[in-house]
């Protein structure tokens, strides 16, 4: 018989003994002793208790009903900061507040010495936190899996307007939310080769032989839903060798190579890849991808044996694997792997049961962001992999010989093996072939990838292709960042949207109501106070809150266009110059953005931004009226800050490039309104607010497909057609903005003028122009642009992650919420 577990509240009475026991008995310190960093470490201590009683509640539960389960593979999880957000979904915010009053503290400033683990580069990233947080408040029996990177995404900093990088030594102060799970400990077998070895009956059967061993060892951080008893679990591994007596050389004698082999393994898992396009083809790379896929198959069918001993045809009703793009494609390899070799089934089975486990999301439509391995870096690392994925692929192409025979270049399209050239495996053709559904992140995206970059599987599989638009989490990104705007939503319609944001669709009688309206500004404005303190402190530039907020905040790519926005800066501060009395709504513009280490072009675009805002930052002719500032190291803590600020939100990519976006609608859902083009989730999001309460403009993604393929697009022509474009461009080719690196950002211009304008910057200027002048006109008019705001906020129910998580359940996984209650 278990104990039983009750979850009782504790009162801030008892919350602050909890805490000062964990100062005492963790830190070894008594209040008055006790510096910031100390109180942090305590107080999430503290709240881990409430979070660990559930959890074992939740397990105990699956381990009686043994649900059905999604396991997430991502190489990336961009959580931020856990505190608040653990606290409120644990419903202790006002405890805890309470609770450090009584003890002379004040909570917001401990939650502010929070450091921020950013284990991802962007959108693929946030949304798999985001997706956590909603399969745990759903009920839904999940794992996250993803890797315990000694360094996260690199700090950024600025040195005379150029980005540098730091390293991210995220835990170095120790990381109370996560716990090592030795015990659960994994073995991962690396290199070998692949020999034919008579079995029983005298069937010679391939066998991967002359492998090492590496192990991983699962770090948890439990996931708690909100308003629910559920807490998931994220599991990160961490490399770490096999134990020096595992080492033949060891017992040579040979001891400084055994010590560097076991560095070589345990640098798996060290540092995240901050690159988030071009693919690096990197050995250390696809050993990180194969460690995540090894360790976690493992897990998934080590707890999978426990439930239900051998009967691997339970598997499609107990076990979905999702992978968040293709990083974890092998999943597909090392489950047939699995099956064959060590549940011992043949290979039809293998095939059945690893197609019905597995599905795959995909995230981009840039084909230099498609992944392919070349076969001579995965042949030494994974010999039987290899193996496997060419009988897949053998398989795979007789079945499509059959239906197209005569059409060779569909053949070589459709192929895993990619052969002109060095040989290599395209990873998006095994997660296609090995999965039952595939699916895009937005409706256009959906579409494009039908119809253009994976075309003849879809023309295959008609139904293998699903569209699942990405969502954010409520909770995250309007009650704990914005909690002014969700207390007065509160007051108008109750919180029911905090689980059900459809429910927001109540506040749109509210758009014209001028009390609303007052309040909306209101909040706006103090959120915007807020963020000019903080753009203050770290760019020393001072923001007027009555100035338009204009923000831009994503990672650096050219296909985002944070160029096009630079350039109507220039446009607008080149026409101040020409004329100072004119009548320029004041603007204040917001950058952030890191550049893969090794992107040029982005760089230069950094050092672009922060030489205009040099130049029109104190120039006395502005006098105020632009100000740019490019805050450093943009991550989910410095988004939170920014997006309950942001008037208008930048959304400007070349239409057909953004797979969907999801600062759009984080921004949208904090009320403000966006200037984009129709690409991605823009697209829905306009569908949703209706054309008066956007500003939409530029080329739509079949007119740019169409122009580039057709040599369409001729910048000189537009150049000529346009003065003000035509001052814009000569500025960029004088280095106008420069200062002593004109030389080097010359390469923009030329990027421009001499390399066809990839991106269509050119094509989409004048029309986004107007947008933002429409924009600008609209500001002017306090009452309507609160009213569009409303509206914004109010149709922005859909892009919830909780209604993108439960059509994930419903058309992919088969999964059914468990809810968990409390044992007697
Ligand atoms: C690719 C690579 C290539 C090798 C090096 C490391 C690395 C890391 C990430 C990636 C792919 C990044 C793809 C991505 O983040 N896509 C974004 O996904 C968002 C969520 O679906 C979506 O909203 C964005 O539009 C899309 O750009």
């Amino acid at each position: 018989m278990l104990p039983a577990v009750h979850l009782t509240e504790p009162s801030p009475e008892q919350f602050s003994e909890r805490f000062l026991h964990h100062l005492r008995y963790n830190c070894g310190l008594e209040l008055r002793h006790a510096r910031a960093a100390d109180h942090l470490a305590a107080l999430e201590l503290a709240v881990r208790e409430s979070m660990i009683d559930r959890e074992i509640l939740t397990r105990r539960t699956y381990d009686e009903v043994r649900p059905k389960t999604v396991n997430y593979l991502s190489m990336e999880y961009l959580l931020g900061r856990l505190l608040l957000n653990n606290l409120i979904a644990t419903g202790l915010v006002d405890t805890a507040r309470e609770a450090m009053q009584l003890m002379g503290l004040n909570l917001d400033t401990i939650l502010d010495e929070e450091p921020d683990p950013g284990l991802g580069n962007g959108g693929l990233g946030r949304l798999a936190a985001c997706f956590l947080d909603s399969l745990a408040t759903l009920d839904y029996p999940a794992y996250g899996y993803g890797l315990r990177y000694d360094y996260g995404m690199f700090r950024q900093g600025f040195e005379k307007g150029w980005q540098v990088e730091h390293a991210d030594t995220w835990l170095e102060g120790g990381f109370p939310w996560e716990i090592a799970r030795h015990d659960l400990t994994v073995p991962v077998m690396v290199g070998g080769h692949v020999d034919w070895i008579p079995k029983k009956g005298g069937k010679h059967r391939p066998t991967w032989v002359g492998w090492r061993l590496a192990y991983g060892i699962p770090h948890d951080i439990l996931v708690a839903g909100y308003g629910t008893n559920t807490v998931s679990i994220l599991r990160l591994w961490d490399a770490q060798a096999a134990s020096e007596f595992d080492f033949q050389i060891f017992s040579q004698g040979n001891f400084v190579k055994a010590v560097e082999e076991r560095e070589r393994v345990e640098s798996v898992t060290r540092v995240l890849y901050p690159a988030d396009d071009v693919e690096a083809g990197r050995r250390l790379r696809l050993m990180q991808e194969y460690f995540l896929v090894a360790c976690t198959v493992r897990d998934v069918m080590d707890r999978f044996q426990r439930r239900h001993g051998e009967a691997w045809e339970l598997l499609p009703d107990k076990v979905a694997f999702q992978l968040n793009d293709t990083h974890p494609a092998l999943t597909v390899a090392e489950v047939m792997r699995y099956l064959l070799d060590e549940a011992g089934l043949n290979w039809t089975p293998s095939w059945e049961i690893t197609r019905a486990i597995c599905s795959y999301t995909n995230h981009t439509l840039l084909p230099e962001a498609l992944e392919t391995w070349p076969v001579s870096v995965m042949e030494p690392l994974i010999p039987r992999h290899v193996q496997i994925i060419y009988e897949i692929n053998r398989r795979f192409m007789d079945s499509v010989k059959e239906r197209c025979a005569g059409d060779p270049d569909r053949l070589r399209r459709m192929s895993i093996l990619q052969e002109d050239g060095e040989k290599r495996l395209r990873m998006a053709n095994l997660a296609i072939v090995g999965s039952h559904r595939v699916n895009g992140v937005a409706k256009l995206h959906t579409e494009l990838l039908r119809t253009r970059v994976v075309k003849d599987f879809a023309d295959l599989w008609p139904d293998r292709f699903v569209a699942i638009t990405n969502g954010v989490t409520p909770r995250r990104w309007l009650l704990a960042c914005n909690p002014r705007l969700a207390s007065a939503i509160n007051r108008r319609i109750g919180d029911g949207w905090v689980t059900d944001l459809g429910r927001l669709r109540e506040l749109e009688p509210f758009a014209d109501d001028t009390e609303f309206q007052e309040e909306v500004l209101a909040i706006k404005r103090a959120n915007k106070k807020d963020l000019a303190a903080e753009v203050q402190r770290l760019c020393d530039i001072s923001f007027d809150p009555s100035s338009l907020y204009d923000v831009q905040i994503k990672r650096l790519h050219e296909y985002k266009r944070q160029l096009l926005n630079a350039m109507h800066i220039i446009l607008l501060y080149r026409r101040i110059k020409a004329d100072p009395s004119l009548d320029v709504l004041p603007r204040s513009f917001v950058f952030g953005a890191k550049a893969a280490p090794s992107y040029h072009m982005a760089k230069l675009i950094i050092r672009l931004v922060n030489g205009i805002g040099e130049v029109v930052n104190d120039d006395p002719d502005v006098a105020g009226r632009l100000r740019v500032a490019f805050l450093p190291d943009y991550r989910v803590t410095l988004a939170e800050k920014v997006i309950p600020a942001a008037d208008l939100s930048e959304q400007i990519s070349t239409a057909g490039m953004e797979a969907s976006g999801t600062g759009n609608m984080k921004l949208a859902l904090n009320g403000a309104l966006t200037i984009g083009t129709l690409d991605g989730a823009n697209i829905e999001i306009k569908d949703a607010v209706g054309e008066d309460n956007i500003f939409i403009f530029g080329l739509t993604a079949a007119e740019v497909e169409e122009r580039l393929t057709t040599g369409a697009h001729r910048p000189w022509k537009l150049y000529r057609g346009d003065e003000e474009l035509a001052g814009v461009l000569d500025d960029l080719r004088d280095g106008v903005f420069a200062g002593d690196d004109a030389p080097q950002l010359r390469d923009i211009w030329s990027a421009l003028m001499e390399h066809g304008d990839r991106y269509m910057c050119l094509a989409d200027f004048r029309s986004y122009v107007e947008a933002q002048e429409h924009a600008a006109a609209l500001y002017r008019d306090r009452p309507a642009w609160a009213a569009a705001a409303i509206r914004n906020i109010a149709a922005m129910g859909y892009f919830s992650s909780d209604r993108a998580i439960t059509q994930y359940a419903n058309e992919i996984w088969n999964l059914e919420p468990v809810s968990v209650e409390e044992h007697d």
